[in-house]
């Protein structure tokens, strides 16, 4: 039997012969960890991980190369996310994001107008108050007051020309519509990466979620959105919803979505993805039983919608499942070019 002192005295020595962490995971059969890498939903995650590859290439905290994601993603006008994405339907842009460390901090803004970063608003609120979540006018007073810039309630010419169009029929009730939600759009020249917009208006998606861990084996991860096209007004999905569109736990791995919003809130999507990971699955066995557990309930009725889960876990292995076929995801790692995957999916 092993008592007190022998166990210290073999410590000791075990940590004299100062064994690299890497030779000690393979030494008990583990894998040394994949890191840095960064994880995004859709194929315009090319743009988002673009920016958050330099920051942890680098060295650089999980948590600035997310918020970098996002910032790019935010900017490009041409996106279905930030300013440029469509009006509810009453046209105004309404935006929601939320921001998660590795210290389980994080911040939230939903229902936010003219500002051009709300993931740089939630990070602030995360960092400087003790709250985590502000919605609408107080969101966006926080956000003047600490330096943001109230932006013009202008439409981009895109989402203008699109909500005139859209105002035609203008079915005054929200409609999803689940073709769109799995195709893309032909080829119309809209930026490098995103030639989103339908005919009618609509986006394939309007949310980018990015997942990464650092060098240092911490995890963060962020979602921005413009939320549905055409929602009804005051209309929040998951994406600001910490466990819902976003869940980070470092001691098991991050998680987050894109799609039907009113679904993943149901099921608390992305925490159940996490705690799925802590039992022991990989991340794309954790994203398909979080599918199935949304599926469940009502198998009819999810044949109307999409919905699409990333995940990486502390050892940087990465998954995705979605509910119809259409979803894909970019995985960006040594060497900083960024992979798009086709997420396997329960319809096909
Ligand atoms: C929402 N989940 O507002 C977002 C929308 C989305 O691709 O992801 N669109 O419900």
């Amino acid at each position: 039997m092993l008592t007190k002192s022998s166990n210290r005295r073999s410590f000791l020595r075990f940590s004299a012969l100062a064994i690299p962490f890497t030779q000690i995971n393979k030494l008990i059969g583990k894998p040394a960890p994949n890191k840095p890498i960064v994880v995004s939903t859709w194929d315009s995650g090319q743009i988002a991980n673009g920016s958050a590859w330099p920051v942890l290439e680098k060295g650089g905290k999980a948590l600035d190369a997310v918020e970098q994601a996002a910032i790019a993603i935010e900017n490009d006008i041409n996106c279905c996310v930030g300013l440029g994405g469509n009006p509810d339907r009453d046209g105004y842009v309404t935006l929601d994001a939320c921001i998660m460390d590795e210290k389980a901090n994080c911040g939230s803004v939903a229902f936010m107008e003219r500002i051009k970063h709300p993931i740089s608003v939630a990070r602030k609120l995360m960092e400087t108050t003790p709250h985590v979540f502000l919605a609408g006018v107080g969101a966006q007073q926080f956000a003047l007051a600490n330096g943001f810039k109230l932006e013009s309630a202008e439409l981009s010419p895109d989402a203008a020309r699109t909500y005139k169009e859209w105002l035609k029929k203008a079915e005054y009730k929200p409609v999803i519509n689940i073709e769109h939600q799995q195709s893309r759009p032909k080829e119309k020249g809209h930026g490098p990466f995103a030639p989103n917009r339908f005919d009618d208006g609509s986006f394939n998606h309007d949310t980018m979620g990015t997942i990464a861990l650092d060098a240092n084996g911490d995890l963060s991860g962020m979602c921005t959105t413009s939320g549905m096209g055409f929602k009804m007004r005051g209309r929040v999905g998951d994406s600001p919803i910490i466990g819902a569109g976003l869940f980070v736990d470092n001691e098991v791995g991050a998680a987050t979505s894109s799609g039907q919003g009113e679904e993943v809130i149901r099921v608390c999507g992305t925490h159940l993805v996490v705690e799925f990971m802590r039992s022991g699955l990989s991340p794309e066995e954790a994203c398909k039983k979080a599918v199935e557990r949304i599926i469940k309930p009502n198998p009819e009725r999810a044949k109307t919608f999409q919905v699409g889960f990333i995940a990486i876990n502390k050892q940087g292995e990465v998954g995705a499942y979605s509910v119809q076929k259409g979803f894909n995801y970019t995985v960006t790692e040594k060497g900083g070019k960024g992979k798009v995957i086709n997420a396997k999916s329960f319809f096909v």
